[in-house]
């Protein structure tokens, strides 16, 4: 019999490389979807008829206990958020109802229905924010600087303490940015990708950045998502970092992705004040030691590698080639 697994964040970046994987693997895959006036598929269009699509919102938690009756997952995968930082500053509280409060919620459904459910909680380096140290592991203190990042730390915690209280199988991915040519568009490296085909396709003239010198650890989403499914196959519970263990500035992102189509970043980036943020997370870099060391996980994509596949997958999609997004 096949393994039935539970993701919510489907159709999110994560949620659709982590179907993949699942669906590989011969897992029975569900997908939670919430309620919208137009379908909002396209990253799993092409798994779309081997997913059972079950609807439920992070927001309501009943949705989530019948959710659970009705298929018996034996492992949930929850990847739903609101998950923009700059959007967390202007919807603090929703951002706390969904990325915070929801991973409650489906804790509390999983152990009213069925304890035995092993669980993912989609936690963040954005946890790290003011950094305490570096690189940062799981040993290091926490300090946010966002309704994200906070909202993000009470999840992190609940499951902890949900592990704790209730025995539960309950584990945390403490994941550093992780990319791909399924980023959203709002997202720094995405904007960057997709802007620098558009120039180099004469569909743009400039991009648009706030501060270049942040400094992220960036890997690929489909190398990460295999780490989350090897925390739910450990004997127990447990937290682990998710990281390349290299950091580079918001620049030197725009200067491979420029060059890569024979052009100079210089000649088209452009500060802009409305893409700062309140407060800034400056420095991000993981130490993936023990992910490496209990999990065997080993990254596969190089940054470079990363930013040259955004690339070509964004001069691809512009010149109409959908595949390039939901076949990556
Ligand atoms: P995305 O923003 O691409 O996807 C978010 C998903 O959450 C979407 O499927 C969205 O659904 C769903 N969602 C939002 N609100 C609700 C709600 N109220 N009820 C149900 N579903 C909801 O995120 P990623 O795939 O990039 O990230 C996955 C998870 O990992 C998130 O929790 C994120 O915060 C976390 N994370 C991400 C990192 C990264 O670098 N990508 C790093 C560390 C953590 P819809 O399509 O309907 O909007
Ligand atoms: P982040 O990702 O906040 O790290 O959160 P994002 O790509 O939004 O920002 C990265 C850095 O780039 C700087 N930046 C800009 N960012 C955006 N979005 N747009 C711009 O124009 C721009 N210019 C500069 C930002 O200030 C920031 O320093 C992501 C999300 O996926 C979270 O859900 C996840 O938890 C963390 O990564 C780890």
């Amino acid at each position: 019999m096949s393994t039935r697994a539970l993701i919510t964040g489907i159709t999110g970046q994560d949620g659709s490389h982590l179907a993949e994987l699942l669906l590989d693997k011969g897992y029975d895959v569900v997908g939670m979807v919430r309620r919208s006036s137009t379908v909002n598929y396209e990253r799993i269009a092409h798994i779309q008829d081997r997913i059972t699509f079950a609807q439920g919102d992070l927001l309501d938690e009943v949705s989530m206990i019948n959710m659970l009756r009705e298929h018996r997952p034996e492992e949930v995968y929850n990847l739903a958020a609101q998950s923009f930082v700059q959007t967390s500053f202007g919807q603090p509280v929703l951002t706390g109802e969904t990325t915070a409060l929801g991973v409650t919620r489906m804790l509390d459904a999983i152990r009213i229905v069925d304890p035995g459910i092993r669980f993912y909680q989609a936690s963040s380096s954005e946890m790290f924010g003011k950094v305490q140290a570096v690189p940062q592991s799981e040993s290091t203190p926490f300090y946010p600087r966002s309704p994200y990042g906070v909202a993000k730390l009470y999840g992190h915690w609940i499951t902890i303490n949900y592990r704790e209280s209730y025995d539960l199988h309950a584990s945390s991915g403490i994941l550093f940015n992780h990319e791909g040519p399924r980023r959203g568009l709002e997202f720094v490296t995405r904007k960057i990708t997709h802007t620098a085909a558009k120039i180099k396709l004469g569909m743009a003239t400039e991009l648009r950045l706030g501060n270049l010198d942040a400094q992220r650890d960036w890997g690929f989403a489909g190398d990460y998502v295999e780490a989350m499914w090897r925390m739910l196959q450990q004997d127990g519970p447990d937290d682990y970092v998710v990281a390349t263990g290299e950091t580079h500035e918001v620049r030197e992102f725009c200067e491979v992705a420029f060059e890569h189509v024979g052009l100079d970043y210089r000649d088209f980036v452009v500060q802009d004040e409305r893409f700062m943020r309140p407060a800034e997370v400056d420095l991000l870099v993981g130490d993936p030691s023990k992910a490496r060391a209990d999990l065997g996980w080993e990254l596969q994509t190089s940054f470079r590698d990363l930013v040259t596949m955004m690339v070509d997958a964004d001069l691809a999609l512009l010149q109409g080639d959908l595949r390039s997004i939901s076949g990556s």
